[in-house]
């Protein structure tokens, strides 16, 4: 009897759970994204003051329910000497959001090498991911057009997986709400191959 009510709670209560890295150089924007995304997706959750909002060391964590799924984030931090603890978790991640600071022309190609040697990970291999080329709120700044064509160079790399770059303002929240849409549906559909993590494990 216990295990058929624990079994019907289960299944009335308990979201399938997934894991979505937030990646991208130190000062892209990933801790201000993860703040806008909870602000704008969850009910009565009020987000912190961009001002209150410090560099990140080690790891920035978030959970988001969204379309029946809860999608846990993991902001890690972008300085170098913490880049090489990403793929620590790749194994364990269903999607990747990668940050682009677009009014910073002058660190892109270090973004996009920091980019590339990620997209090579044989642990990510198939995994969906979201380009963001953020602070779209900046004149002057690169818009998608332009961000576009430098992070799709290496189709190879990119593979077989659903990519895709989108234009987007952590600040104003402009395109978050289209972005995590687009993500829930690919993670959705990837999860034959990427099944949610079991909540009993956690
Ligand atoms: P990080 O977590 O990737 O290191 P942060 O980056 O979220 O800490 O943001 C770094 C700086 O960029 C912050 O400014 C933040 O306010 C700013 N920023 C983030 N997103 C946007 C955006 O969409 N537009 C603009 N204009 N600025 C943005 P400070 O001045 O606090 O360092
Ligand atoms: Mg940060």
């Amino acid at each position: 009897m216990y295990t058929l009510f624990s079994g019907l709670y289960k299944y009335l209560v308990q979201k399938n759970e997934y894991c979505v890295l937030i990646l991208g150089l130190d000062n892209a924007g990933k801790t201000t994204y993860l703040e806008a995304a909870k602000t704008k997706l969850t009910k009565n959750y009020k987000g912190m003051h961009p001002s209150k909002i410090t560099t990140t060391v080690g790891l920035n964590i978030g959970k988001i329910d969204v379309s029946g799924i809860r999608l846990n984030f993991w902001d890690l931090g972008g300085q170098e000497e913490l880049q090489s603890l990403w793929d620590k978790y790749y194994a364990e991640s269903h999607a990747i959001i990668y940050i682009v600071d677009s009014s910073d022309r002058e660190r892109i190609p270090d973004s996009k090498e920091t980019f590339d040697k990620m997209i090579s990970s044989e642990n990510l291999s198939g995994v969906p991911l979201l380009v963001l080329a953020n602070k779209q709120d900046i004149t002057d700044c690169m818009g998608v057009r332009e961000v576009k064509p430098i992070f799709n160079k290496n189709a190879h790399l990119i593979g077989r997986r659903d990519c895709m770059v989108m234009p987007v303002s952590a600040l104003n929240g402009d395109g978050i709400d289209e972005g995590i849409r687009w993500l829930v549906d690919c993670i959705k559909r990837n999860s034959v191959i990427r099944p949610p993590r079991d909540q009993d494990d956690m």
